[in-house]
């Protein structure tokens, strides 16, 4: 960080509280940003991380109408829902905010009458769509149509997500009410629009400053002022929103970006009254000392690089107080595809986070995902490759070490940390390359480059495995005792290391391991270039060694593999048909019986039947059973199977069957039901 700056202002794009956040969401900005964030924090920078829930807006109102509840009662939903499995997930925001708050309103409305007192607001009367069924003008997203950019045939009112086109509703072609699905007319409404074009050669001016920006971004930005930045509305015609604040005016709010946006000073503002500093939130916006940092996906830009700089610099002009700094950086990200297919989250083709949760420890998938983060061009997920970082990476190289480290000491030195004597040149190296490390993993996180910060981390735990291994405790242990005291000192100062730098991207497992090594101090507080200073003293008492990262197995990511399959529509899902109600008598009339094996034998001139002797109790049964194709008759003799022992006896074959075997059937494929534990043959089933 250059050193003209004295704070960092971190933000991640508010989600919208209309469903659940999913690993697009998180590859996009959220971790990333919480990525950057904790290694600022380490270093003991002044940085916050600003975030909410971004509650206005036509989707919202959309899905109320679907649900048939009010779009306060959606928000309120996600907005608990999305807050929660973030914390689980281990976003350190300094404040998660909602849009719906009277601090954010207040906030909205200032800042649009400051622009419209201004003048710069042009109010202007435009054709707009208007559904005559409905009786209301399609605003945004009511309005569906075919993108006269790219002819997607699903583009929206304001926005096509195909090809990220910020559209005007006019533009459509044919245009369909999202509600009815009949044609709107087109009819007369006034609203204001902000001039961009007005401020394009300033935009230049400011972007032409921003030479290290990603050169993803930089084209996007490039690319909208090569086709000229035109006016745009920042009113809707809708009744969810904040309300435009000017006397007379009914029935209008202010457009859902142009609130949002100034939704990350709203909640830069709750968190100041919340610590009990009320003016504290303007260190952070109107000190020119403070670096603004965005975290977004890429259909964000515009409004980060474009809408809202204008909108600030609107603010700012002919005002020698309440300045507003600009963006410093906006390391937008691409997209995250699925399985190789694009997310999809009204085809329910999306990972959601509540659910992951559920079943899995947060770090594994902010490792997983880290490691591909889309930053340069768009990446894939797939629940392979996420087992295979969990297994081969979290548990096999960073996992095995802590765990061999911490399992010699408790096994050899009393669980203490040993003495470390004089030092041999790979003992130099590995001191050397802790610095290294740390120095290249900050360089890479400075400069927005997470993937490969978290790359260069899990190189240090390779290289960390080799040393271990170069240097042998295990034989040194007997046959020169300083020797391995040295060096199991040496993975121990490596094991807290790696919990420093590995607490960007592992927060929890990072805690385990401090509390492995029995350290007090708060990890942040113990800071980033504590990880090559060798801290760890001589005698110092460590705690419980335990294992860090579970294996996971084959069957659980298979099962998420098939849920993405039926969401894709590549596989069918069967719906069980289940028989009609019987009662409790109804089943007692069937006699079930425990029965062994005795003989076994196949019946001449069938592939499908074996002949069977079963032993009931003190009685013999002779069974003929439809099972040769799954069974050998050698694998059965001797086990204890179930039969239905009253059935009437029937004929296979010419070939008398005095009962049936139980077995469970699926397509192809039967087993036979046994019994779990010891029980003797006539034993009841029930
Ligand atoms: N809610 C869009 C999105 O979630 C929007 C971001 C607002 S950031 C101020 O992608
Ligand atoms: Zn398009």
């Amino acid at each position: 960080m250059s050193k003209n700056f004295k704070r960092i202002l971190v933000t991640a794009a508010l989600p919208y509280a209309n469903g659940p956040i999913h690993l697009g969401h998180l590859a996009g900005a959220y971790l990333p940003a919480d990525i950057y964030v904790r290694y600022q924090r380490l270093k003991g920078r002044d940085v916050i991380y600003i975030c909410g829930s971004d509650e206005h807006g036509v989707p919202i109102t959309i899905t109320a109408e679907k649900e048939g509840i009010s779009p306060q009662q959606v928000v309120d939903k996600y907005h608990y829902m999305n807050k929660e499995s973030f914390e689980k997930f281990g976003m350190s925001f300094d404040n998660y905010s909602r849009t719906s708050l009277p601090i954010h309103h207040q906030t909205a409305q200032e800042f649009f009458l400051e622009l419209y007192k201004k003048g710069v607001l042009k109010e202007k009367t435009t054709k707009q769509l208007y559904c005559e069924k409905d009786k209301m003008f399609l605003a945004d997203r009511y309005v569906e149509g075919i993108c006269p950019v790219c002819g997607s045939p699903e583009a929206r009112g304001d926005q096509c997500e195909k090809c990220g086109s910020w559209l005007e509703q006019t533009d459509l072609i044919e245009p369909k009410c999202k509600i009815c699905g009949t044609t709107p007319v087109i009819k007369d409404t006034s609203h204001w629009y902000l001039p961009l074009g007005d401020f394009q050669k300033r935009l230049e001016d400011w972007m032409s400053t921003k030479t290290d920006w990603k050169e993803n971004v930089k084209q996007y930005v490039y690319s909208w002022f090569k086709e000229g930045l035109q006016d745009r509305a920042v009113t809707r015609d809708l009744h969810w929103g904040v309300k435009v604040p000017i006397q007379g005016v009914e029935g209008k709010v202010i457009y859902v970006w142009f609130d949002a946006l100034l939704g990350y000073i709203s909640s830069t503002k709750e968190w100041a009254q919340k610590i009990g500093q009320p003016e504290k939130w303007r260190e952070y916006w109107q000190s020119q000392d403070t670096r603004l940092i965005h975290f977004i996906g890429k259909d964000n830009i515009v409004f980060h690089c474009i809408v809202f700089p204008a909108m600030l610099m609107a603010w700012n002009d002919g005002r020698s107080d309440e300045i507003y700094i600009l963006p410093d950086n906006v390391p937008a990200n691409e997209f995250l595809n699925l399985e190789g297919k694009k997310l999809s989250t009204s085809r329910n083709y999306a990972v959601w986070l509540n659910e992951y949760l559920e079943k899995f420890e947060p770090d594994p998938l902010r490792y997983a995902l880290a490691s591909i983060l889309p930053e340069t061009k768009d990446t894939d997920f797939s629940w392979k490759e996420f087992q295979a970082r969990n297994n081969n990476e979290l548990a096999d190289i960073l996992g095995n070490f802590v765990n061999r480290t911490l399992t010699f000491v408790k096994k050899n030195f009393e669980n203490k940390v040993p003495e470390r004597f004089e030092l041999e040149d790979i003992d130099r190296e590995l001191i050397s390359k802790l610095k290294e490390y740390a120095d290249k993993i900050a360089e890479n996180y400075e400069n927005f480059r997470i993937r490969d910060g978290v790359f260069e981390t899990m190189n240090l735990a390779r290289f960390a495995n080799k040393y271990f291994n170069d240097t042998e405790p295990w034989k040194m242990i007997k046959e020169n005792p300083r020797r391995a005291s040295t060096s199991i000192n040496l993975c121990l100062q490596t094991v807290r290391a790696l919990a420093i730098l590995f607490e960007p991207v592992l927060p929890f497992s990072a805690r385990k391991i401090w509390e492995m090594l029995n350290l007090k101090d708060d990890i942040v507080k113990a800071g980033w270039d504590s990880a090559y200073n060798l801290m760890l003293e001589a005698g110092h008492q460590l705690g419980e060694p335990k294992i860090l990262f579970r294996k996971i197995e084959d069957a659980e990511v298979e099962e998420e593999i098939k849920k993405l399959k039926i969401a894709s529509g590549e596989i069918v899902e069967e719906k069980i048909e289940f028989k009609p109600q019987i009662t409790i008598e109804d089943f007692e009339k069937i006699d079930l019986r425990v029965a062994e094996v005795v003989e076994c034998e196949r019946v001449k001139n069938s592939e499908k039947l074996l002949k069977l002797k079963v032993k009931i109790g003190t009685e013999q049964r002779q069974i003929v059973a439809g099972i040769g194709k799954h069974y050998k008759p050698e694998d059965l003799i001797g086990k204890k199977v179930v039969i239905v022992a009253n059935l009437k006896p029937a004929k296979l074959m010419g070939i008398e069957s005095q009962g049936m075997l139980l077995a469970a059937v699926k397509d192809e494929k039967l087993t036979i039901i046994t019994t779990l534990g010891e029980i003797e043959s006539g034993s009841q089933v029930r």
